[in-house]
């Protein structure tokens, strides 16, 4: 990306945005390329111990950040969980809150959508992943002088950040999953968050086991997706 020049529009500066133009068939190329290459992620559940250099996460969640987001306002806030006290707090919660929702809360046509995966309300990975990324999506910002100042699209802003996560991570020669223990309220009292943070994502972060499998599902075809105009 190059930076050239700056002019004011409208009383506000703005910078001249001139990325180098590819030819056609290097963009074919490197966009088949890239597909194939997000098309290998896979959600995984067992996760080797092993321990991973804390810049890769913070390379990653500075990805994140690049994501747009409505008005600019980066309405996230991304809790980076190696501690294994918190982490072992943080499973007992969300296996507390799995338990219930397993047993009393899902439908049953719900559990018959997850059959294939063979999950249950059993979170070792919480503890055994070297990161737990906690996503909180910022609702709102407090001024210096106390006063609630708005974000927008919220849940939008934070779900495009995590997407560019996942694929960063991805990218990075890393795994992950993409956990959603329901309801996720005891995020913000163990990670002690303030009132403007709700949760929004946790996900564990690090190598496969060495034995990890993962269901053997495909995934839709480009034309049950893709409406030509
Ligand atoms: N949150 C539960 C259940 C679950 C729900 C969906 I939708 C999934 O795609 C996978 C799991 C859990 O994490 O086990």
């Amino acid at each position: 990306m190059e930076q050239s020049s700056q002019k004011w529009v409208g009383g506000f500066p703005f910078v001249e945005y001139r990325p180098t133009r590819r030819p056609p068939e290097d963009m074919v190329r490197t966009s088949r390329d890239f597909f194939q290459a997000m098309h290998g992620r896979r959600t995984i559940r067992a996760f080797s111990s092993d321990p991973v250099p804390y810049e890769v996460i913070e390379n990653c969640i500075r990805t994140a950040s690049t994501a747009p987001s409505g008005a600019n306002k980066q309405p996230y806030t991304f809790c980076v969980v190696s501690d294994p006290a918190i982490k072992k707090k943080i499973r007992e919660a969300a296996e507390k809150e799995e338990h219930e929702s397993y047993h009393h809360r899902m439908s049953q046509e719900w559990l018959a959508d997850i059959k294939a995966l063979q999950t249950d309300w059993h979170k070792p990975f919480l503890e055994t992943a070297p990161y737990l990324i906690a996503v909180f999506k910022r609702a709102y910002e407090v001024g210096d002088d106390k006063s609630k100042k708005n974000n927008y699209y919220v849940s939008e802003s934070v779900g495009l950040a995590c997407g560019f996560l996942l694929a960063a991570l991805h990218h990075a020669g890393l795994a992950a999953l993409t956990h959603t223990p329901s309801p996720m309220g005891f995020l913000s009292r163990v990670l002690e968050r303030p009132d403007n943070e709700r949760p929004f994502l946790l996900i564990p972060v690090g190598y496969p086991a060495d034995d990890c499998w993962v269901p053997d599902q495909k995934r839709k075809t480009k034309d049950e997706f893709i409406v030509r105009y």
